[in-house]
């Protein structure tokens, strides 16, 4: 079998699989957003991160069939925590380039959501700059789409593009992660401490929100609560994990 037949028969033998990284608010040190992130359970190379998989996926376009499993999926799970009487927390899917090129999404959204019954709210989509910028008024029209139907948006890997600040003014964004290159010399670096901090006053000025990714150490998390970063997503508080492990840390925080 080629590595895009694998790939495609993979989606149908339900190989691929979720996990969670929680996002916590800084200040209440409380789990408010989890990020869905896709891994395939390969038969004989084991489990496989986005990394080994997503390029080839986004190139042959079966990004479109997988991403469909994880919008469906995520959302699916997200009401199934709900239901369980957990406090509502927003779920963050990943949204790659060819995805986003789809006609389709918008639709595709609208049914995960409905298949599922979560409220809009609760679903945020990650986008990256490099996404949107090749061709802006689709971009734009597409986001606007999105946010009809009560999603919302956020900029992933923020500051990592060629153009970061061109993005955020021109698009309807809620919310900013802020890459962690940005937080990883956090906060000896001078430059570093700079960056970081204009990056969170510049998401408040512009009323979004701020997730500093990557976040590892109790002086970078200090860092963050000092310059007023809303919230933190990182192994510091956990690595991505299984949906079992998730119910049990959120009834253990309940
Ligand atoms: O989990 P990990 O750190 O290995 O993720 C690596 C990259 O894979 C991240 O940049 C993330 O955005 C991407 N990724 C993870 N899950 C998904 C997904 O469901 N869809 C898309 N398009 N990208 C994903
Ligand atoms: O690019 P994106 O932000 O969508 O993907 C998140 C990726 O970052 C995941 O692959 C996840 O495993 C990884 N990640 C999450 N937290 C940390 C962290 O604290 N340190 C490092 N080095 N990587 C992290
Ligand atoms: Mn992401
Ligand atoms: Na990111």
């Amino acid at each position: 079998l080629s590595e895009q037949e694998e790939l495609r028969s993979a989606i149908g033998a339900k190989q691929f699989f979720l996990e969670y990284q929680p996002q916590v608010d800084v200040a209440s040190g409380r789990i408010v957003g989890l990020e869905a992130l896709v891994r395939w359970r390969h038969p004989r190379h084991g489990m496989l991160p986005p990394g080994q998989f997503i390029p080839l996926a986004e190139e042959s376009g079966l990004i479109i069939p997988l991403g469909l499993f994880v919008l469906n999926e995520a959302c699916r799970q997200a009401k199934e925590w709900q239901a369980m009487g957990l406090p509502p927390l927003t779920i963050a899917v990943n949204v790659s380039a060819r995805q986003f090129s789809d006609p389709a999404l918008a639709a595709h959204v609208t049914e995960a959501l409905e298949a599922s019954g979560l409220d809009p709210q609760w679903l945020e989509l990650e986008l990256t700059e490099s996404t949107l910028m090749h061709d802006v008024p689709r971009a734009l029209h597409v986001m606007q789409a999105l946010k009809a139907l009560g999603v919302r948006l956020s900029i992933d890997d923020f500051g990592t593009g060629y153009s970061s600040l061109a993005a955020l003014k021109t698009f309807p964004f809620d919310r900013l992660k802020m890459d962690r290159s940005f937080v990883e010399a956090l906060p000896r670096d001078e430059t570093t401490v700079a960056i970081a901090s204009a990056v969170i006053s510049l998401a408040r000025r512009l009323r979004l929100a701020v997730v500093a990714e990557g976040v590892e150490t109790d002086e970078q998390l200090e860092f963050l609560r000092q310059a007023q970063c809303h919230d933190a997503q990182g192994f510091y508080f956990s690595r991505p994990v299984g949906a079992a492990e998730i119910s049990r840390i959120l009834t253990d925080a309940r």
